[in-house]
C-alpha cells in the first residue's frame, strides 16, 4: 500500500459482504449479470433507482482496480451503463465510487453506485 492510499488504515482481511452476494451465500435484488460484474439493489437505496456494480474478482478501490485491471474497470463502467439502459435512466444517472472513510465507503470490495430514476441534488456534503 502506498503511504498516501486513504484506505490503508482499514481493516480488510475479512470477506466482505459482496463476495458473499456475488457467491449467492446472501440473498440480493439482482438486476444483471455479466462474466466478470454482478449489479444488484442497494439495501438502502437513496433515489428512486440505486443499484451497484461489483466485479466479481475483489479489489479494495477503484484506483486499485484501474491499476490492476483496467479491462476489468471498464466491464464496471459498461455493466453500469447496461443497468441503467434495463432501469430506463434515459434521463441521466450518476456514477459514484465511494473511497475510503471520508466518501463514506463502509464495503471494501469495489461497487460502483448507479444512481438515477428522479432529478438529483448537486453533491457534497
Ligand atoms: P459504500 O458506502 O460506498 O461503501 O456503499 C455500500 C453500500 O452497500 C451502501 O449504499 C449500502 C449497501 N449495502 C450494505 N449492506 C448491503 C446488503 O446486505 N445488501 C445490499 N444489497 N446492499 C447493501
Amino acid at each position: 500500500m502506498s503511504e498516501h492510499d486513504p484506505t490503508e488504515a482499514t481493516d480488510d482481511s475479512a470477506e466482505t459482504l459482496f463476495e458473499r452476494i456475488i457467491a449467492r451465500e446472501i440473498p440480493a435484488d439482482i438486476v444483471h449479470e455479466t462474466a466478470t460484474t454482478l449489479a444488484f439493489r442497494d439495501i438502502s437505496p437513496q433515489a428512486a433507482t440505486h443499484v451497484l456494480v461489483v466485479p466479481k474478482t475483489r479489489y479494495r478501490t477503484v484506483a486499485e482496480l484501474a491499476a490492476a485491471d483496467p479491462a476489468l474497470l471498464a466491464d464496471v463502467v459498461a455493466t453500469a451503463a447496461r443497468v441503467a439502459e434495463l432501469e430506463g435512466l434515459d434521463n441521466g444517472y450518476r456514477l459514484v465510487f465511494n473511497t475510503g472513510a471520508d466518501a463514506g465507503q463502509t464495503v471494501f470490495h469495489v461497487h460502483a453506485h448507479v444512481v438515477g430514476g428522479e432529478q438529483l441534488g448537486h453533491f457534497g456534503r
